[in-house]
């Protein structure tokens, strides 16, 4: 039988284009708000790591800075979500990347008596997104960050498959847009404010 969790529970998600500082920030506030992170490309390369028949799998789609298929990605959260049950709330970060993720994660929560308490969204232009991501490829070693075609999909992908997850919970009046250019800390900042209006 599911576990159910507690009622109070805030899960947050962080929401923008590939390089927007999902991972910079999500790292931050997790700190600061003692929430679980899920990050899915986080779990993902660690299935590459670990050469998992999953990881393979999923090289295939990443490496071209394609979408992994959806069913892999709702798997991987299911299982997270089971064997988190006590935590304070989530952090989702680059999940859901699609209308099907979104509706999977919200039939998941509901399961737990749970639900996402506030979308935050990075508005990030396509030119400083190419930059960053370019700019971390010269020291993170992953594929799809050095070449700027693969960045390029990466983006496209966004536009074609992720952008659409806003509607789907702008229709429950729960996104915020925030400006994702500017410094980490300042950035941080205006996020810090609108979780503080929402969490007791
Ligand atoms: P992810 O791991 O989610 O990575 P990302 O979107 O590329 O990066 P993120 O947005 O977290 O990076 P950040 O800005 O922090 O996805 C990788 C791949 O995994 C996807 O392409 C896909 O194939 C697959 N995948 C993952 N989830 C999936 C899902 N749900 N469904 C299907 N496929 C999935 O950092 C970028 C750089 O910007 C860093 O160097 C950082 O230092 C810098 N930066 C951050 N904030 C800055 C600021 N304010 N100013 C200047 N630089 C900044």
């Amino acid at each position: 039988m599911p576990l159910t969790f507690s009622k109070q529970m805030f899960n947050i998600i962080l929401f923008g284009p590939p390089g927007s500082g999902k991972g910079t920030q999500s790292q931050k506030l997790i700190e600061k708000y003692g929430l679980k992170h899920l990050s899915t490309g986080d779990l993902l390369r660690s299935e590459i790591v670990s050469q998992t028949p999953l990881g393979l799998e999923a090289r295939n789609f990443m490496d071209k800075g394609q979408l992994v298929p959806d069913e892999v990605v709702i798997g991987m959260i299911s299982s997270a979500l089971e064997t988190n049950p006590t935590v304070s709330g989530f952090l989702f970060d680059g999940f859901p990347r699609t209308p099907a993720q979104a509706e999977a994660l919200d039939k998941l929560l509901q399961l737990k008596k749970t639900c996402i308490a506030v979308m935050l969204a990075l508005d990030v232009t396509e030119e400083e997104l190419v930059k960053r991501l370019l700019n971390r490829g010269q020291s993170s070693g992953r594929a799809d960050d050095t070449n700027e075609s693969v960045i390029r999909s990466r983006i496209e992908e966004y536009q074609a498959k992720t952008m659409a997850v806003a509607d789907y919970y702008n229709a429950y009046n729960k996104v915020v847009h925030l400006k994702g250019e500017g410094s980490v800390e300042e950035i941080f900042e205006s996020l810090c404010e609108e979780i503080d209006k929402r969490k007791q």
